[in-house]
């Protein structure tokens, strides 16, 4: 198990968060002038990401490479794709082709995967909808030589893949309960909200929160309101949550559209700023929620290095070369205090390549 950033990762939101209660006082060396570093930190058990293949090109040879999101429209998956794409034509003669389901369902995201295969490119990389409904389609298109590499979101049998790549979720999950437990020194009660069951990443994520607030006898944890990916039903749950919960002190958004609605729902409690939100991801509208206040801390992911690396595995996997199993990419985790730092602008999601 290694980690290869300074900062461990079940650390980092608290390194982070007492730089900025501390202002200016942070032990980082390397505060920045908005009171406090961006924290970083990689996952576990997984090589570190650095596009392992410098100085790799297509050698002459062209390849068709197609990214298939989670769900199209969503700031994380652009970022990568975007990284797909700049990856591509650094090493050459590369394309990537993107499609995306347009919710994050493996009923939509499949016939999307069929048609893929049919149309029989070098590669897909793919963030798998769901843990298990998505292995069939995706273990067609391995049959027909094509290689795969997952992107984010992973199978429960992963068998066949060229490489998996992801943030480590779990202590993702871990790092928000140590940023709520400085927001909400005092303890109390704390929930989460989350997409659906059966997502890979967002499970991890869910199951490393509670297992830290379980852990913490100053917090109880209340458990989980499923949003179905949606910011709407997002800020629906988080209401009906502070209605029958009054004493929630702060809420985990497993993903991006959890933590706008979760800020939604709490401004629509009244309850804005009283009770904390720790959001994942780092969408232009986050940052917003961020410094309107409605949002307290970002754990933002490094979907640009995902796509990098994953077009770099794709294209080591078509010339032979050795591929690496698992890719572990760092988080940045954004407040108020360093959000002027150019770690944290550097962070931000984009909308557009
Ligand atoms: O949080 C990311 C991604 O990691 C997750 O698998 C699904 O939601 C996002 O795409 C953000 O909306």
């Amino acid at each position: 198990m290694k980690r290869s950033l300074s900062v461990p990762a079940a650390g980092a939101a608290a390194a982070l968060l007492l730089g900025v209660t501390a202002a200016c006082s942070s032990s980082s060396s390397s505060t920045s002038a908005a009171g406090a570093s961006a924290a970083a930190s990689t996952s576990p058990g997984a090589s570190t990401s650095a596009s392992s293949t410098g100085g790799a090109s297509t050698g002459g040879k062209s390849y068709n490479l197609t990214f298939i999101q989670g769900v199209a429209g969503d700031g994380f998956y652009v970022t990568m794709g975007c990284g797909m794409q700049a990856e591509a034509k650094k090493l050459g003669d590369a394309t990537v082709n993107i499609q995306g389901p347009s919710q994050f369902d493996a009923t939509l995201q499949n016939p999307i995967i069929e048609s893929v295969t049919a149309s029989h490119p070098d590669a897909i990389m793919i963030a798998p909808d769901d843990v298990s409904a998505s292995r069939p389609p995706i273990a067609q298109a391995m049959a027909a030589g094509i290689k795969v590499v997952l992107v984010d979101t992973t199978l429960t049998d992963p068998a066949g893949a060229v490489s998996q790549i992801s943030s480590d979720n779990t202590a993702g999950g871990a790092d928000a309960f140590a940023a709520v437990k400085q927001l909400a020194p005092n303890g109390g009660q704390v929930f989460v909200v989350n997409t659906k069951p059966g997502i890979s990443t967002t499970d991890e994520r869910t199951a490393g929160f509670a297992a830290a607030a379980g852990a913490d006898s100053k917090f109880s944890y209340v458990g989980v309101q499923y949003d179905q990916d949606t910011a709407s039903l997002a800020a629906q749950v988080t209401l009906a949550e502070l209605q029958k919960d009054p004493g929630i002190v702060a809420i985990f958004a497993t993903n991006l559209f959890s933590a706008e609605g979760a800020a939604t729902g709490i401004r629509q409690a009244g309850m804005s700023g009283k009770v904390k939100v720790v959001g994942f991801d780092a969408e232009p509208d986050e940052i917003t929620a961020l410094q309107q206040g409605t949002v307290q801390a970002l754990i933002a992911q490094s979907p640009y290095v995902i796509g990098t690396d994953a077009v770099d595995q794709a294209v080591a996997a078509l010339q032979g070369k050795p591929t690496t199993p698992k890719i572990g990419t760092k988080f940045t985790i954004i407040t108020t205090a360093n959000l002027n730092s150019a770690a944290s602008q550097a962070a931000i999601y984009k909308t557009s390549c």
